[in-house]
């Protein structure tokens, strides 16, 4: 079902029915926008305080009144919360929706325990839960997001529309080469409507197959953005879905990018495509064509197996029209290549990420072996703050019973990683087939690991200790177990540390 049949066929319930349709599918190609503005919530005298509602319930998806929703604040792209480094988070949620829910802050380099960035503490239905830390003055300036993180609940908390994004200031709309450009956020999220239901609903997460999901932008299919010949726009794009991956083109255009997973790069790049893992975020530059015309931002499509066959679809169209501009140059590099990147890694670990699927036991996600449970009350594993670790994540497609060949999404929180080497494995030795090294541009926080591939992660766990979680961001994996906790505790005392200063 394309984006189109389904927006042509709600527009007409919606003239039927008397509703005016914003910008809708009959507006002229051309001087028109019809992307939305997401709200902006912005820190204030160096606070971000903040309350949101996650309700449950009717909102506006696609500009249609679409039922069996979970919103912040009754819409479809929960606020976008901007604020700087140095700033502190003051964020309270009232839990609006029949599970328990809590906030994580993808991508955020910040305290993961108490009241902060803590995945393990919960607001039941019905309460309450107030996220306060501070973000460090030297945290990376970019795109992050927000959404619910208890374990057994996050895919169908997200999938049902609780996600937003979060924009840290002094990033690419910082940059001398890019000001004065105009600057757009670009929010991917998903959804698919019930047949069965006689108004619009949306489809519940078991039923919601990759085949079904049609791709929004701000909430709507299909939005058009105007762009003039020559005009370099910097635009900000996060997959904030539960678990589709997108591989994002726009015809006859390359991307310059500037940004990964809210970090600038230290070395800028230009494709044609740029492939977004759920929970992953891009930031570019685009420059207008010389031709006039109309030219399709797409999602070629990608195939993750069985059950993530995601289909290729028109995200937006872009129409390039009017005065030509003056293209912006882009930098080379943006940030410094971080020095621990050259540090000897104090340990190396290894993660093997397998399932099963049994007639007994039904899906079951394992990281070395184990399925991630909340009562788990042994301890877990410790790494040392301030140290340099390497840890190798590899996807074993067939140690399990009934498991499917697909790729797992790997996310972490607090610290990013570099990618710094990744090839082919042989289950059945644990032996390494092939290896290439990699010369990383940028720090990342998701990264696809394919079917009996490896990759090599080097991370540093700067100033924050605490327990926290590593797992797969196809979030139906992270429910079913595909999760680890770990703590980051202080070194021994008479260890030196090499960054104390920041
Ligand atoms: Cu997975």
């Amino acid at each position: 079902m394309s984006g189109l049949t389904r927006r042509e066929a709600l527009g007409l319930a919606a003239v039927a029915g008397g509703a005016v349709l914003l910008g809708g599918p009959s507006a002229q190609a051309g001087t028109r926008e019809t992307l939305p503005r997401i709200p902006v919530i912005r820190s204030r005298n160096g606070v971000l305080k903040a309350r949101l509602e996650a309700v449950a319930g009717a909102a506006a998806l696609d500009r249609v009144t679409t039922d069996g929703l979970w919103t912040y604040d009754s819409s479809f792209v929960g606020p976008c919360l901007r604020l700087s480094p140095g700033d502190r988070m003051d964020l309270t949620v009232h839990n609006g929706v029949p599970v328990p829910i809590n906030t994580h802050f993808h991508g955020f380099w910040v305290d993961p325990s108490g009241d902060a960035d803590n995945v393990f503490i919960e607001a039941r239905p019905g309460g309450s839960l107030r996220s306060r830390f501070h973000l460090p003055r030297a945290h990376p300036s970019g795109l992050f997001w927000y959404h619910p993180h208890v374990h057994g609940y996050t895919n169908e908390s997200v999938w049902s529309g609780l996600s937003g994004p979060i924009i840290v200031n002094g990033g690419v709309e910082a940059l001398p080469q890019y000001r004065g450009c105009r600057e757009r956020l670009l929010v991917f999220k998903g959804f698919a409507l019930d047949p069965a239901a006689s108004t619009p609903t949306m489809l519940p997460v078991d039923s919601a197959s990759a085949d079904l999901v049609i791709m929004t932008v701000n909430g709507v299919v299909n939005p058009t953005m105007a762009l003039r010949p020559g005009e370099t726009q910097t635009w900000r794009m996060g997959n904030m879905g539960n678990d589709g991956f997108l591989r994002i083109a726009l015809d006859d255009h390359r991307f310059t990018v500037l940004a990964t997973d809210g970090h600038p790069v230290f070395e800028t790049w230009t494709t044609k495509e740029v492939t977004l893992a759920p929970g992953a975020r891009v930031e570019v530059a685009v420059t207008g064509a010389k031709d006039p015309g109309s030219y399709s931002l797409r999602t070629l499509g990608y195939d993750n197996g069985r059950y993530g066959r995601w289909s290729a679809q028109v995200l937006a169209t872009v129409v390039v029209e009017g005065e030509p501009g003056v293209p912006a140059r882009a930098p080379k590099a943006i940030t410094a290549r971080p020095a621990w990147l050259e540090e000897q890694p104090a340990k190396r670990r290894t993660f093997t990420l397998s399932e099963s699927f049994t007639p007994a036991t039904g899906p079951l996600f394992y990281i070395n072996g184990e399925v991630f449970s909340h009562e788990d009350i042994h301890d877990p594993f410790e790494v040392e703050v301030d140290t340099v670790e390497e840890w190798v994540v590899r996807n074993d497609p067939s140690r399990a019973e009934g498991g499917v060949l697909e790729g797992h999404p790997f996310h972490i929180h607090v610290n990013h990683f570099a990618i710094v080497g990744r090839g082919r494995w042989d289950p059945a030795t644990g032996k390494a087939l092939t290896y290439r090294k990699v010369e990383p541009r940028g720090l990342e926080d998701t990264e696809q690991v394919l079917p009996a591939e490896y990759v090599v992660l080097k991370m540093k766990f700067r100033r924050f200790t605490g327990k926290t979680v590593f797992h797969c961001h196809i979030l139906f994996h992270e429910d079913m177990g595909m999760m680890g906790a770990f703590r980051i505790v202080e070194r021994p005392s008479g260890s030196s540390g090499d960054d104390h200063a920041h």
